[in-house]
């Protein structure tokens, strides 16, 4: 069912930046497919935010970092299993920037994420051992925002976790479909679906 934003909703776009999309480090297959669409949805909302992952160089995702290592293997890390990626979205460095296309002009707020070397990130409200926070969540609270519409990249990573930890949160979660694009590695994409349906997290197609 089409939801129509009001003014306590916010459009929290999640990563979209070059390192994500054609010719970048870790590209999401039709990534390019969404600049469109997240601009449209964005003139229909009161508040915008952005994430954006942020890495130094050298950073402990980075499969490069680990000897041995390649990149979509996993280690062990104190904080539980991780991903190995190939290095991505390097602070200061073009990768990392928004993409081209995304107009960024109407957001309120960009929470970078993933910049501490030895832990890595995915949602937009806890990095990735799962309590070190953003402040995302004292930013929507303190301005009233209370339902999250979420879009961007990856649908089943920083997408998915973005999308759980909102619930997980109390906030009303909406996620809109199109607007997304999945890595879909060794079957993530349909464990964030699962794992986004069994948080109550609705899935739209578009907007009313
Ligand atoms: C992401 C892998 C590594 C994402 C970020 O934005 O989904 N995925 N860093
Ligand atoms: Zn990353």
């Amino acid at each position: 069912m089409p939801i129509q934003p009001g003014d306590d909703d916010l459009l929290l776009v999640i990563d979209v930046q070059s390192d994500f999309c054609a010719g970048g480090a870790l590209a999401v297959a039709d990534g390019d497919a969404i600049m469109p669409v997240i601009n449209r949805l964005a003139g229909r909302f009161s508040h915008v935010a952005l994430t954006q992952d942020w890495h130094p160089a050298g950073h402990s995702s980075f499969a490069s970092s680990h000897p041995g290592s390649a990149p979509f293997g996993t280690i062990e890390m104190p904080y539980g299993q991780q991903t190995l990626w190939p290095d991505h979205c390097i602070q200061g460095r073009s990768g990392s920037a928004f993409h081209p296309e995304l107009e960024t002009h109407r957001a309120e707020l960009v929470v970078r994420k993933g910049f501490r070397p030895a832990i890595d990130s995915y949602s937009a409200f806890y990095e990735y051992d799962r309590r070190t926070p953003t402040g995302l969540a004292g930013y929507l609270g303190e301005r009233g925002l209370k339902r999250i519409f979420i879009a961007g990249l990856a649908t089943d990573f920083c997408v998915y976790y973005s999308a759980v930890d909102a619930r997980q949160l109390g906030f009303d979660t909406v996620l809109i479909e199109p607007a997304c694009r999945a890595i879909d590695l060794a079957g993530s994409l349909d464990a964030a679906w699962t794992g986004m349906a069994a948080a109550s997290v609705q899935r739209v197609s578009d907007l009313a």
